[in-house]
């Protein structure tokens, strides 16, 4: 069978026969594999799901059919219009299941597409700003899930002192042959390690809270309507407890960025204080209601947090010979690396005026 026929086999499995099915690649994620789907005039979003990354795929669908079900639950209860809109909806297959497997082990997942939609890799201070509340929006309607907490679908996924753990087996290991080149970066990355494993500290010190978060806060995870409003919030498979520090710091490192994750010119990169300024007034407009004091002044922290942590993660990839990002190159991962690390030597230097920009936000 060939490739096309097969995805329109799985399509089949969710919603039937397969006449007229169209099927086109979908986005630009580093893990998952997406198509968009058009059969008459209903638009599906397929996804092969990385389980070799995602190695409990039955737990991390349960999550997702949680926290969009606890959601939908909520909009309704606001009367907010055109629900379908505002939250994932899964498509089961006609068993009934969240996901199906295909012949070569694959795990596949269908859901709605969300219509006269568009995300952003670049976004204006005024769009930043609805996006912070769209984030904020988001755990505040998270905080009373009922039930069990939510599956860890990555273990330690922003926990930095697992992540250097592991970035220093690679590092030891050297597996690619690669480590000669980079060692200058290497010792950089030792040097801020005892400072970016704070938030850890704070929590084993009872000092800093967990509350179910989205873990990838990217700018192109919202979506926006036609007149720039904002839709929902996508990309769920990382929905889980952690600090909201991470959630606020990954959209900093993504929407915040005047050059790409992976600019190969580093004088394009630095640290954008009007988008971080917007966001943070959205954010806390939102947030400022639940949030504590220890959490609302690490805030400015989490942006360097999760630069140092995405720079730690794409160097770690990267001495390990690429074995978890998607690459469109053999340096690819080399390029991230230093793009980010530029970031995060931005973020240093504008630290003082980020931390009053909270201060004065959250008044
Ligand atoms: C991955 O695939 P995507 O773009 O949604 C990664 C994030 C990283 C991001 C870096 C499960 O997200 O944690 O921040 O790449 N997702 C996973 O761009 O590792
Ligand atoms: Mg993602």
């Amino acid at each position: 069978m060939n490739e096309m026929n097969k995805l329109k086999e799985i399509v089949s499995r969710f919603i039937g026969g397969d006449a007229g099915v169209e099927i086109k690649p979908l986005g630009k994620g580093h893990i998952n594999d997406s198509y968009k789907v058009v059969s008459g005039d209903k638009e599906y979003v397929l996804q092969r799901i990385n389980h070799h990354i995602f190695k409990n795929v039955p737990e991390l669908q349960n999550n997702i059919y949680r926290v969009t079900g606890h959601i939908r639950k909520k909009l309704q209860e606001q009367g907010v219009a055109d629900i379908c809109r505002r939250v994932l909806t899964l498509i089961p297959t006609r068993d009934g299941a969240l996901f199906c497997r295909d012949g070569r082990g694959d795990y596949w997942r269908l859901m709605d597409f969300i219509r006269e939609s568009k995300s952003y890799d670049e976004i204006n201070p005024e769009l930043a700003y609805r996006a912070g509340m769209a984030f904020g929006d988001f755990q505040k309607m998270l905080a009373d899930l009922p039930g069990e907490p939510l599956f860890e679908t990555i273990p330690n996924f922003h926990n930095m002192e697992a992540r250097l753990e592991t970035f220093r087996e690679v590092v030891k290991a050297d597996k690619a042959g690669r480590l000669d080149r980079v060692a200058g970066l290497v010792k950089e990355i030792e040097d801020r390690a005892e400072e970016m494993c704070g938030a850890e500290r704070l929590y084993r010190e009872g000092k800093l809270p967990k509350r179910i978060n989205h873990c990838d806060t990217k700018v192109n995870n919202i979506l926006f309507d036609n007149d720039d409003q904002v839709l929902c919030v996508v990309d769920l498979d990382t929905v889980m407890p952690g600090y909201v520090l991470s959630d606020f710091g990954d959209f900093i490192r993504t929407g915040a960025n005047t050059g790409a994750e992976d600019d190969r010119s580093i004088d394009n990169i630095s640290v954008d204080l009007a988008i971080f300024e917007a966001y943070a007034k959205g954010y806390l407009k939102s947030a400022a209601s639940f949030l504590t004091d220890v959490e609302t002044e690490n805030l400015a922290f989490g942006a360097k947090l999760l630069t140092y942590m995405q720079t730690v993660r794409f160097f770690t990839d990267y001495i390990d010979g690429d074995t978890y990002y998607k690459t469109a190159y053999p340096e690819h991962n080399l390029v991230r690396t230093e793009a980010q690390f530029k970031l995060l030597q931005s973020l240093e230097e504008n630290f003082d005026r980020m931390r009053q920009i909270v201060k004065d936000a959250a008044v």
